[in-house]
């Protein structure tokens, strides 16, 4: 299996190379330049999201792609588009065309991210970003589905909560994921036979969750990794920097809080 990995060069990227490159005959590693540590299967293919003609290219045979590509965090209108956006469209297109079917989509609770802390929600509710990162994320989840729907390409979105070897805090008890449980995600991703569009949390066993992730366990995970393990240390991190009031209240933390205008009763 020839697979595709965008964004390679990034943290998330990083960390879960090491499990993915174990899924793949060959794992080709693409960012923005060229990867110069490739060890075992792995290769590098710089390409950038906004040439249409790179993407083309890099995902020439290829049998699956994971997308950690593009912009990860809140930014400007223009950055979001570019990246988000047209990459996106064109990553999509590019699938189509070379006949990449599986697609693995990297995308964020910041799509849910004013979802109230008490709540519990599942694959199945209504986006409800908390940024104009998140509102992209939100448009590539429904990308994934028209080219799953219309072209038959297979599409797993995994709503990523924060990934790393530990929680940093104790908002990320409740949506911490480790690297070897991401990697099991797209595993699935790149493997389950009867794939064709679905929306998962990606978050480890965690006791403080906030999400109901029975579509990822219906499709066969079974995350290794506890936040709960790392409760200590991430209470003392929340203790020396405690969350402002807004970003207290919503799942997505200090991404609802920036640039809000207004009274935070209105979010039900
Ligand atoms: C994300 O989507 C970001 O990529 C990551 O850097 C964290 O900010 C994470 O969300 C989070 O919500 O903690």
């Amino acid at each position: 299996m020839r697979v595709v990995m965008t964004g390679a060069a990034g943290g998330v990227g990083a960390m879960i190379r090491p499990f993915v490159r174990k899924l793949a005959s060959e794992l080709v590693l693409s960012d923005l330049q060229e990867i110069t540590d490739c060890v075992d299967n792995e290769v590098s293919h710089a390409a950038d999201l906004t040439d249409q003609d790179a993407i083309e290219r890099l995902l020439e045979g290829a049998d699956g792609l994971i997308h950690l590509g593009g912009q990860s965090v809140e930014a400007d209108w223009e950055a979001v588009l570019d990246a988000n956006i047209i990459g996106l469209y064109n990553t999509y297109e590019a699938a189509r065309r070379q006949g990449c079917k599986r697609i693995i989509f990297a995308t964020t609770n910041h799509v849910v991210g004013y979802y109230r802390r008490q709540r519990t929600i599942d694959h199945t509710v209504m986006p409800r970003p908390d940024s104009r990162y998140g509102a992209s994320k939100a448009f590539g989840e429904a990308l994934g589905r028209l080219y799953a729907d219309k072209h038959g390409l297979r599409v797993l979105n995994i709503r990523i909560g924060n990934v790393g070897e530990k929680p940093l805090d104790v908002r990320r008890l409740a949506i911490w994921i480790s690297p070897r449980d991401l990697s099991q995600l797209i595993g699935i991703g790149l493997t389950h036979p009867d794939l064709h569009y679905e929306v998962v949390y990606g978050g480890s066993d965690n006791a403080r969750s906030w999400w109901d992730n029975s579509n990822a366990y219906r499709l066969g995970y079974q995350p290794q990794d506890q936040a709960e393990a790392f409760a200590e240390i991430a209470h003392e991190a929340s203790n020396a920097k405690p969350d402002d009031p807004i970003t207290a209240q919503f799942q997505g933390g200090t991404f609802c809080a920036d640039e809000f205008d207004g009274e935070t009763g209105r979010i039900t």
